[in-house]
């Protein structure tokens, strides 16, 4: 069996979800037997972006909007390479927004793994793309005035060709089960995660 996880113990907060994202992931190229030497992951930042640390493949830690700009040129550049994306909803669905249509609308083959937790965590809980209409939050403090972008309905309205699916990951089954259709999707495929920040993620609902 390939071991893909770095030495390096994960960091986040106790009961983030982004153990179970990590075990999940981690499941999935074992159980497909994902070449770690033709595997390319890119990071964005963010609490999401820090699995940098805690993977042993090649990779890159982008800059914050910027891991599908880097993951579609190493896929340009080098087609035979399996290139996978880790952000959150800050980077993937707000500062990185027009990459991400870019490589929806080529169906260009990388798989892309948001940690959706409605905020921008790292920073504390700052409003994000997909924070729900009237939510507090640290910028937002009398309600948040913004309709949130459904990731589902935007990018299959660009291209509906690709693979884009919600998971809640309280469903540990049907989050594996969506990792492995991503993985295996023959062109662009999206797993949007739902997920609770246990550290910032209550004030949302208050
Ligand atoms: C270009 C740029 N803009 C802003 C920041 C500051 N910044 C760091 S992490 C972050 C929020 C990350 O939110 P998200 O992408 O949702 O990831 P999460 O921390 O929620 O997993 C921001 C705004 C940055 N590092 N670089
Ligand atoms: S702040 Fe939120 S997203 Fe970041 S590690 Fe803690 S629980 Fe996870
Ligand atoms: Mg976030």
């Amino acid at each position: 069996m390939i071991n893909y996880r770095s030495n390096i113990t994960p960091t986040w907060c106790p009961g983030c979800h982004n153990y179970l994202v990590f075990a999940a992931i981690q499941k999935n190229f074992s159980d497909l037997n994902i070449d770690i030497n033709n595997l390319v992951m890119n990071y964005d930042i963010g609490c999401a972006g820090n699995f940098a640390d805690f993977f042993k493949t090649y990779g890159f830690h982008t800059l914050h909007g910027r891991s599908i700009a880097t993951a579609m040129g190493e896929k340009i550049a080098n087609p035979n390479l399996f290139v996978c994306v880790i952000g959150g909803d800050g980077g993937i669905y707000g500062e990185g927004l027009n990459h991400l249509v870019s490589a929806v609308r080529s169906n260009i083959n990388i798989k892309v793994f948001v940690s959706n937790n409605f905020l921008y965590s790292l920073t504390t809980g700052q409003t994000s793309p997909t924070t729900p209409k009237g939510s507090r939050t640290k910028s937002t403090p009398t309600g948040n005035i913004n309709v949130p972008i459904d990731p589902v309905k935007l990018l299959k309205s660009i291209n509906p060709d690709v693979f884009v699916e919600s998971v809640d990951n309280r469903d540990m089954v049907k989050l594996n089960d969506t990792i492995k259709r991503a993985l295996e999707f023959p062109g662009f495929a999206l797993v949007d995660m739902i997920q609770e920040c246990v550290a910032f993620g209550k004030q949302l609902n208050s």
